[in-house]
């Protein structure tokens, strides 16, 4: 044996745990870039409400990941829970094997295993992973859980000057079944409704899933530090409706949103509005500009 060598076996013995030893064909393992740990969190909505759920790295939502675009990532999977995981990567251009969907072939993350996914990330923009474990008839499983978060993918292409960057995330909780089929937040028809229910159920449940518990990230209306800002500061905000069964408008009374990108992607002619209206699982990046000072309750 060469010496060099030597020094090379002595050092890889020395890194690794005891159990590799006899077998040293065990490459070192590097370090992933980005780890996401699915354990059981708990969500302060305010002082008196607070929720038991399961998130990512001890919270929900779980940490914004900031990816660049063309640049592969490693990202480790780690499952502190007791049930078969996924993690979805929700508007990701990515073979199916990373991309966290059963129906695609992506293994599941075993219970109190890990698994290592690489990837090329693409295309830019307001992206976001999620849990797609199917929950069926579990309201304490995959996207009823406080698995969600942010991705966001930078192409080096500035979205315009802003001061301050925010990613919100529009979310429900505490699910349950009901007999109604309840969309009166779908206001986007014009003219008047009829009244609702026309019929009335007398089921006693039903598989129609109601929410009276909404949040932006993890803090209800009234609770939470507010968003501090300066006359005329240029917000760029990030929003994602991260629910898996309600449809969600936001505005910021006093202001108009300028949409700069809608589901990640960039549009062609900008608008000013005066709220989004998004469904499960769509983003909107919209610019507002603070130029009437007060106190103003987004939502
Ligand atoms: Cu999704």
């Amino acid at each position: 044996m060469l010496r060099r060598d030597f020094l090379k076996l002595s050092s890889l013995a020395l890194a690794q745990p005891a159990a590799d030893r006899l077998g040293l064909q065990t490459p070192p393992v590097a370090k992933a870039d980005h780890t996401l740990r699915i354990s059981p969190v708990t969500v302060e909505l305010d002082r008196s409400h607070i929720l038991s759920t399961i998130g990512y790295n001890g919270s929900a939502p779980g940490p914004v990941l900031r990816l660049r675009e063309g640049k592969p990532v490693t990202i480790d999977l780690i499952n502190d829970t007791d049930t078969p995981e996924l993690v979805h990567w929700h508007g990701l251009l990515i073979p199916s094997e990373m991309d966290g969907t059963e129906e695609e072939g992506s293994p599941y993350i075993p219970p109190h295993g890990q698994r290592r996914i690489q990837f090329t990330p693409g295309p830019s923009g307001t992206r976001w992973y999620h849990s797609h474990a199917m929950a069926m008839d579990d309201l304490h499983k995959g996207a009823y859980t406080g698995q969600f978060g942010f991705v966001y993918i930078e192409s080096g292409n500035d979205p315009g000057q802003y001061d301050q960057e925010l990613f919100l995330a529009l979310r429900d909780w505490e699910p349950f079944f009901t007999g109604t089929m309840d969309d009166t937040d779908d206001d986007t028809h014009d003219g008047p409704m009829p009244e609702k229910p026309a019929t009335l159920n007398t089921d006693p449940g039903g598989l129609e899933v109601g929410s009276m518990t909404y949040s932006i990230n993890d803090k209800a209306l009234g609770s939470g530090e507010p968003i501090r800002v300066r006359q005329g500061q240029r917000l760029l905000i990030h929003f994602l409706n991260a629910s898996a069964i309600e449809n969600r408008r936001i505005a910021l009374p006093g202001h108009k949103m300028k949409v700069i990108g809608l589901d990640g992607n960039p549009v062609p002619t900008p608008q000013m509005v005066d709220s989004v209206f998004l469904g499960a699982g769509e983003r909107a990046d919209v610019i507002i500009e603070m130029n009437h000072p007060g106190v103003w309750i987004l939502g």
